[in-house]
């Protein structure tokens, strides 16, 4: 169209009342006004839209499953606030269970939070975040692939954390140390070795050698790995140590030796190790 028909254009259509434009919107497909209007306050409450800083809402002093969260911005190099590790115990307990959450509903830590928008558990957060930030495959099928190993993982840690627990689940491991013994041995020899010969194939099939667990980038499934590889040497390390399964210790040292995440590793935003149990 010319542009000076185009300027007459859009002068007649300002012009124009208001349902006279709606009412050629809907028969040329063109936006309204007031539907302009609407889907900006829709996009306004899109989590990446907001100038909120990101915020991790998980217990302090512990990695535990905080540390897959916090392992995916530091990896992204994407600034967030450990509100548990700056306000203790209390805020997040204030947050998941006292009223101090305002957006969706949270069931258990960790979470997240940007604004309104708060999302919890912790394969749902990194697959989010990971879209958010670069760290998931572009193809619906390779994503999936990578929501696949988030799953796995959290069955490997599922069963590795009630090894620990076997006489109450909720209890210490403290008071069951004697009863746990023969369920972290069975963990340790049956059960540590399929999930870690699970990545070494993983690492094998991939047809780029150079590759990681799936395709040729980093995604949130290798930091997921990581972790759980990590939490399987600190807690089951003589099992660890006696499996076969050298590209996925390789893997392990390849993902620490990345330069934010080894910057990360050394930092004092990193929390240490659980004592009483896996995760
Ligand atoms: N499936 C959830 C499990 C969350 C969970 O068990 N969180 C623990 C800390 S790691 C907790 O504080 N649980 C308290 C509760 O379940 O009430 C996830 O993956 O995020």
């Amino acid at each position: 169209m010319p542009g000076r028909m185009f300027a007459l254009c859009i002068k007649r259509y300002q012009a124009a009342p208001l349902f006279l434009q709606q009412r050629r919107e809907q028969t040329t497909g063109r936006c309204s006004r007031p539907f302009i209007a609407k889907a900006s306050i829709i996009m306004a409450t899109h989590a990446k839209d907001t100038k909120e800083p990101w915020e991790l809402i998980y217990w302090p002093g512990v990695k535990g499953r905080g540390e897959y969260v916090r392992l995916v911005f530091e990896e992204a190099g994407i600034p967030y606030v450990d509100v548990g590790a700056k306000g203790g115990m209390p805020v997040v307990i204030e947050f998941c269970w006292k009223g101090g959450n305002t957006g969706f509903p949270v069931r258990a830590p960790p979470a997240i939070r940007k604004g309104d928008f708060v999302l919890s558990n912790t394969p749902v957060i990194m697959a989010y975040l990971g879209r958010q930030f670069g760290l998931m495959p572009g193809s619906l099928e390779d994503a999936a692939h990578v929501e696949q190993v988030l799953a796995i993982v959290t069955d490997a840690v599922a069963e590795g954390r009630l090894a620990f627990h076997p006489k109450d689940f909720y209890a210490s491991h403290k008071v069951q140390v004697e009863e746990s013994k023969p369920y972290i041995k069975q963990y340790g020899e049956n059960r540590l070795p399929k999930y870690m010969q699970y990545w070494e194939a993983l690492l094998d099939e991939n047809p780029d050698p150079q590759g990681f667990l799936i395709g040729s980038s980093i995604t949130v499934a290798d930091l997921a790995v990581y972790h759980y590889m990590a939490a399987a040497e600190q807690h089951y390390k003589q099992y660890y140590d006696a499996v076969e399964a050298p590209r996925a210790k390789e893997h392990q040292l390849r993902i620490a030796s990345r330069p934010r995440i080894q910057a990360y590793l050394t930092s004092d935003r990193c929390q240490p190790w659980d004592t009483d149990s896996m995760m």
